[in-house]
Parts: structure tokens; C-alpha cells; sequence
């Protein structure tokens, strides 16, 4: 196989041109005549298609980049030694040059025929020009229908061989008075495509046979390949690439280029619109102007997401708007009295927009429990009064951290992420254990993470916590700190409080809230006994965990709590 150099063709006259979309990558396949590179001048857009076929293996430019006749675009490793046919531009390209745009092969100016079209108003039939070497070319698209106002320039039908399609651009600025042909018709050079009853002059030289037309005055409309000059007149916002007719791909399997001619494709990229996610309904699943603009309206009505919506909702998410919802209250505080202004912090307005994604994407529950700690609430003051040399405090949270360790183990859905959405969706079971816990610090929340719980002893997991937590209330975490949590706990027990409902730490599916311990009296079957009761809440992602499961996820917690012997069964 050799290594090919594909180089830009004879593009007509245009001496630089801008790159405005790169189409292929290092690695992908091509075919002959995919196109490579979208270019733009300030009058036109263009497909520069590959010469061979073959498998990408350095692009040589980049967006932006100006080319010009001869440019090398990129190296190919050439599946046939082969070029694709040759190039029919005038000018000879070199063998291994890109066949030129179709437009090269349109006829040059010079050919069209002499006459002028009138420059005076009234009605002109508009009828195709020497397209080149198409004899016969199907009408793909109507662009235009009876009653609208046209530019001069302005594209009026899309027409398409098998091996390129064009649009074919109006010669007078006009109304539209009616159609002469319709969607599957075959039309070649002369053929009438409308008449429009004219408001100013012609773009272009029309052709001396047609104007010989009885009634009304006939004009070509300008060719393809009209020179600039033709072009200056063409709307800024539909730009017709009247320099170039890109040959391209119009049976492009599923996976490859979008079927859309170049205006369509600038149509879209100015309306952000990702063409290969739109259906196009024209013939062989030809993407046209209505089917852009219909993707637009779909996307606007909330019907449709596109692939990159999807990405950036969280699993299942909607990352759409809630229709209905009324807008932010706009209150003139200082109305009513004295206010200071303050800027949130930027761990507050990081931690707030995460937040607030997880409370409105993720349908949460929370279930209560309540443990009675009164012997690991004894043992762990034993254990620091045993170790109070050590300076290391044991707290109770790093008890909660292996018991989450135990119950993950038992209850691995707990121990997951949703990845993908729909149809695609899938649970993601981790065989780690990476417990997150909710940290308050003058700055506000953060939730560093203690790794591999599971293979580290109490004193480890409290060191690592007083260690973690002190860079967190000092702002020194580090990312790494703060991801690859499988499940996070948010202790309150140092201030107060009983229940609340804490928010899933996203992609987690479950949080365990705890509150402060009390004394309370319990019914022991024969008489009310004090014991240390610890409030639990436990928040869970109802798409991956059902109530029941929670249920005993709790239970089974507060259980190891209670009697922390059972943490090794
Ligand atoms: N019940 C009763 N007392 C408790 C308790 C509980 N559940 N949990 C902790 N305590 C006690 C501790 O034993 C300690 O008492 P002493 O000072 O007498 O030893 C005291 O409360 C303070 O504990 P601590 O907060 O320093 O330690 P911790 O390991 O419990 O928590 C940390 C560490 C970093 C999680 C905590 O300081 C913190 O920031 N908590 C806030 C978390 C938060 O903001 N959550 C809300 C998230 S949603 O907005």
C-alpha cells in the first residue's frame, strides 16, 4: 500500500482559501471522492474530495489553515495504487492531487453563452445552465416555491448526478411566479427551472438561445461555476457555492459523512446543528434546509436531544428545561432594608451548580433508621483513651466509614454508577471501595475521599480523615482527593440536629446523613433503658435502588453499628 499525498485541486478562482471544517481524522477510512475538507472564501464554499481511497494517516492542516491549488491536505495510505478519476478541471491537477470540486469541471465562464439577460423587470424564465459534464441531472430539491421573493444568487433547486450535486443558483432578484419543475424530475442544460417576475438585473450573462423564448425573457441562470463577480451579490446568510459543486458521497453509509450539500452543511454549522444526528428526508436520505431547520425546532420544543445534550445531562437526566417553570423571583431587596452583597466562594458556586444538578436529575428518597451505638459509642472511648498518646482521635465516623465498607459489600448496587442514559444505559458495579465524606469548611462543602476503606483499620481510616479534613478546612485538597468516591457519608454528629435529607454525591447512588447521638429511653421488653441512639439517613437514586433494598441497606447498618462484631462475619 502506498502512502498518497492528497493535495488541494484546481479550485477555480479562487487563488486562497480558508479551511472551515476538517471532515476526516488520522485513522479513518475513506473512500474516493469523500470529501476531505470544507473550504470557504469570502463568496464561496467547497468539498475538496479524496483522490483514492484508502486509510487517513496524517492530516497536514488545520482549521483555519489557508490553502491554495497544490496544498497538501493529507497523507493517505492508498488502498489501490490508483488515483480516483482524474481530475476534469482545466488545469491538470497532479496524479496524486484530488480530483478537483465538480465545479472545476464546470465549463468556464468564458463558455456560457453571450447575450444578457434583460436588465429590466418583468417576468424571466430561469432554466438551467451548462452544468458541465451532466447530461442529465435529477431535481433533489426545490428551494424556493411560488410566491417568494428570491436574491439574485440565491439557490433555487439542488440538482444531483451520481457522482456530485449542486445548487442552482437564480439569475434575477425577483417573485417567484411559478415552478417549473418538481421534486425527481430530470433537468439538464436549458431546462426551465422557474419564472420570476424580475426586479433588477441579471447576475449573470444568459444565453442567447434562451432568450429567444416567446413572452417572457429567458435567462440562465448564472452556471456553477460562475466567476466571483457573479457571487458578490449572493446573501450573506445563504451564501450558495456557486464556485464549487462538491462531488460527495449521496449514498454515505450510516456512520459516514452526512448527505447535505455544502449550504446546508454552513446552514447548519451557523445554527450549531449536529448534521449527522438529523434525518434527512430528501431523496437517499438527502438532509435538506427543512430537515435542518425542523432538528432546530424539535431541539427548541424539547422532543429532541441531541447527542452532545445527552453527554452533558447527568445519567437519565433530562438537561433539558422544565417547561412551565416560572423564572427566578427579581426582588429589590435594599426596598426593604438595609443588604450587603457578597460574592459566593468558588468552591460554593461549584459545589452549588453540582449540587443543584444531582437534587433536580437523580429521584431521590431518603429512609430514617436510628442505631444504637451505646457500646461502639463505649469502645470508641475506650480505644482513645487507650491511644491518647498516639494523637490520633477516633471519631465516630470512621466507624460509619467501615460498616459503609460491609454493607457495600452485601449490597453492591450501592456500590455503583449509572453510565449512559436510555436504551444504552448500564449499572456500573465498582469492586473498590473509595468513601467519600462531606467536609465543612470556611469556604464551604467538599468531599474528600478515604481509598480502599476496606483494606485500612480504624486509626488508618481517622488519621487519614483528620489529615484530609485539615486540608480541606485549608483549601490545599487536590482533585485527587476529591474523586473516585463509591459512596459518601455526611456527618452533622459533631453539631446537632436529628434527620435531613442529604443530596447523592453524583455518579454515586446513595449518601448515609448522620445526626448527632442522643440518649434516649428504649424498651428493652421489660423496661425503658438509656441508650445512645444515632440518627441515620439514608438518601438513594431511585432509577438504580428500590425502597426495599434501601430498607435493609439500613437496617443492616445500624445492625453493624449496634454490634460492631458483626463487621467480620
Ligand atoms: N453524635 C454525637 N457526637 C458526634 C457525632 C455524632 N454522630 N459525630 C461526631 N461527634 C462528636 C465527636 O466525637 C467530637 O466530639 P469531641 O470533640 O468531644 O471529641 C465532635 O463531635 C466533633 O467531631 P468532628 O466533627 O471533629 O469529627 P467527625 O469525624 O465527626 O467529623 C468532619 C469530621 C470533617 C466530617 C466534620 O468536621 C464536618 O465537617 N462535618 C460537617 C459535614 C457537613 O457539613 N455535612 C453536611 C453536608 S450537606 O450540606
Amino acid at each position: 500500500m502506498a502512502l498518497v499525498e492528497v493535495k488541494v485541486p484546481d479550485i477555480g478562482d479562487f487563488s486562497e482559501v480558508a479551511i472551515i471544517e476538517l471532515l476526516v481524522k488520522p485513522g479513518d477510512t475513506v473512500k474516493a471522492e469523500q470529501s476531505l475538507i470544507t473550504v470557504e472564501s469570502d463568496k464561496a464554499s467547497m468539498e475538496i474530495p479524496s483522490s483514492h481511497a484508502g486509510v487517513v494517516k496524517e492530516l497536514k492542516v488545520k482549521l483555519g489553515d489557508k490553502v491554495a491549488e497544490g496544498a497538501v491536505i493529507l497523507v493517505l495510505e492508498a488502498a489501490d495504487a490508483g488515483a480516483a478519476a482524474p481530475a476534469p478541471a482545466p488545469a491538470a491537477a497532479p496524479a496524486a492531487a484530488a480530483p478537483a470540486p465538480a465545479a472545476a469541471a464546470a465549463p468556464a465562464p468564458a463558455a456560457a453563452p453571450a447575450a444578457s439577460a434583460p436588465a429590466s423587470a418583468g417576468p424571466v424564465t430561469v432554466v438551467i445552465p451548462d452544468i458541465g459534464d451532466f447530461d442529465e441531472v435529477a431535481v433533489i430539491e426545490v428551494l424556493v416555491k411560488v410566491g417568494d421573493t428570491v436574491k439574485v444568487e440565491q439557490s433555487l433547486i439542488t440538482v444531483e448526478s451520481d457522482k456530485a450535486s449542486m445548487e442552482i443558483p437564480s439569475s434575477h432578484a425577483g417573485v417567484v411566479k411559478e415552478l417549473k419543475v418538481k421534486l425527481g424530475d430530470k433537468v439538464a442544460k436549458g431546462t426551465a427551472i422557474a419564472v420570476i417576475e424580475a426586479t433588477g438585473g441579471a447576475a449573470a450573462p444568459a444565453p442567447a438561445a434562451a432568450a429567444a423564448a416567446p413572452a417572457a425573457a429567458t435567462a440562465s441562470a448564472p452556471a456553477p461555476a460562475a466567476p466571483a463577480a457573479a457571487q458578490a451579490a449572493a446573501p450573506a446568510d445563504r451564501q450558495v457555492p456557486t464556485a464549487a459543486l462538491p462531488p460527495h458521497e449521496p449514498t454515505a453509509p450510516k456512520g459516514q459523512l452526512p448527505h447535505a450539500s455544502p449550504s446546508i452543511r454552513k446552514l447548519a454549522r451557523e445554527l450549531g446543528v449536529p448534521l449527522e444526528e438529523v434525518k434527512g428526508s430528501g431523496p437517499k436520505g438527502r438532509i435538506t434546509e427543512s430537515d435542518v431547520q425542523g432538528f432546530v425546532k424539535a431541539v427548541m420544543a424539547g422532543s429532541v436531544q441531541t447527542v452532545a445534550q445527552k453527554a452533558a445531562a447527568p445519567a437519565g437526566g433530562t438537561g433539558g428545561a422544565f417547561p412551565g417553570l416560572l423564572p427566578w423571583p427579581k426582588v429589590d431587596f435594599e426596598k426593604f432594608g438595609p443588604v450587603e452583597r457578597k460574592d459566593l466562594s468558588r468552591i460554593k458556586k461549584i459545589s452549588g451548580a453540582n449540587l443543584h444538578r444531582n437534587w433536580v436529575t437523580i429521584p431521590h428518597v431518603t429512609n430514617h433508621e436510628d442505631a444504637d451505638i451505646t457500646e461502639l459509642e463505649a469502645f470508641r472511648v475506650q480505644l482513645n483513651k487507650e491511644n491518647e498518646k498516639s494523637g490520633v482521635k477516633v471519631t465516630m465516623l470512621a466507624f460509619m466509614i467501615k460498616a459503609t465498607v460491609a454493607a457495600l459489600k452485601k449490597f453492591p448496587e450501592f456500590n455503583a454508577s449509572l453510565d449512559g442514559t436510555g436504551d444504552t444505559a448500564q449499572l456500573v458495579l465498582k469492586n473498590y471501595f473509595h468513601i467519600g465524606f462531606a467536609a465543612d469548611t470556611p469556604n464551604g462543602l467538599v468531599v474528600p475521599v478515604i481509598r480502599d476503606a476496606d483494606k485500612k483499620g480504624i486509626f488508618q481510616i481517622s488519621q487519614e480523615m483528620s489529615e484530609l479534613a485539615k486540608k480541606a478546612r485549608d483549601g490545599k485538597l487536590a482533585p485527587a482527593d476529591m474523586t473516585g468516591g463509591c459512596f459518601s457519608i455526611s456527618s452533622l454528629g459533631g453539631i446537632g440536629g436529628t434527620y435531613f435529607t442529604p443530596i447523592i454525591n453524583a455518579p454515586e447512588v446513595a449518601i448515609m446523613g448522620v445526626c448527632k447521638s442522643v440518649t434516649r429511653p428504649v424498651w428493652d421488653g421489660q423496661q425503658f433503658v438509656p441508650r445512645l441512639i444515632l440518627p441515620l439517613s439514608l438518601s438513594w437514586d431511585h432509577r438504580v435502588i428500590d425502597g426495599a433494598a434501601a430498607a435493609r441497606f439500613n437496617v443492616y447498618f445500624a445492625q453493624l453499628l449496634a454490634d460492631f462484631r458483626r463487621i467480620v462475619l
